[in-house]
């Protein structure tokens, strides 16, 4: 699924981020940057130590829930990894909408700041972190459409998502924004 938006683009495929050939990926990761399952263990698997050799060195403090820190990709096809640190989701109502949200403008920013023309997100938080997909999906969507219209920039964000539910999910919420 492909939406225009000015000069820039959004898109929407099933597929493992790790194998994206864009400019920066998005991690799934945790404040400690500690590493983990899920988006986090595949691109430590796949993009070699170097990322976390990295990661240890520059944020030996780890990452604020809803903040976003750069380093290489490694042994990845992209050339950046933004390690995000969305919310654990605990019903709702203490401030995870909030914090999703800043995590992915946080990597936005980090796009822009890098020069980086194309970005390939996860469902953020979807996963382990328990944030209900559907919710999840249209505040990242939304997040993403009022940065790129404000901004004209990423020219392409590309939501990789891993399972068929999943991107449908992301489908349901780019429609309720873009009638077709
Ligand atoms: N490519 C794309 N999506 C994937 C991939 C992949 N290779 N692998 C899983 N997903 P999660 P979170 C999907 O748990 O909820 C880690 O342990 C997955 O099906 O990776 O933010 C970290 O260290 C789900 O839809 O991220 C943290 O401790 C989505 O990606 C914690 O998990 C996100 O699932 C972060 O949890």
């Amino acid at each position: 699924m492909i939406v225009k938006l000015g000069p820039c683009r959004l898109e929407l495929i099933q597929g493992d981020i790790t194998q994206q050939h864009v400019d920066a990926i998005v991690n799934a990761a945790n404040s400690a940057l500690a590493g983990g399952g899920g988006v986090d263990g595949a691109i430590h698997d796949s993009g070699g130590p170097s990322i976390m050799k990295e990661t240890r060195e520059k944020y030996p403090e780890g990452c604020a829930t809803g903040n976003a820190v750069a380093t290489a990709a490694g042994d990845l096809p992209a050339k950046f990894v933004f390690h995000a640190v969305g919310p654990i989701w605990k019903g709702g109502r203490q401030g995870e909408p909030e914090q999703l949200a800043m995590a992915c403008r946080a990597c936005l920013q980090l796009a822009v700041k890098h020069n980086c023309a194309s970005v390939a997100f996860p469902a953020l938080s979807a996963g382990a972190y328990g944030y209900p997909i559907d919710l999840a999906a249209a505040n990242l969507i939304k997040t993403t459409m009022d940065f790129v219209r404000w901004h004209q920039k990423p020219a392409l964000v590309r939501f990789v998502l891993f399972d068929q539910g999943t991107f449908g999910a992301f489908a349901r919420a780019v429609e309720e924004v873009v009638p077709r």
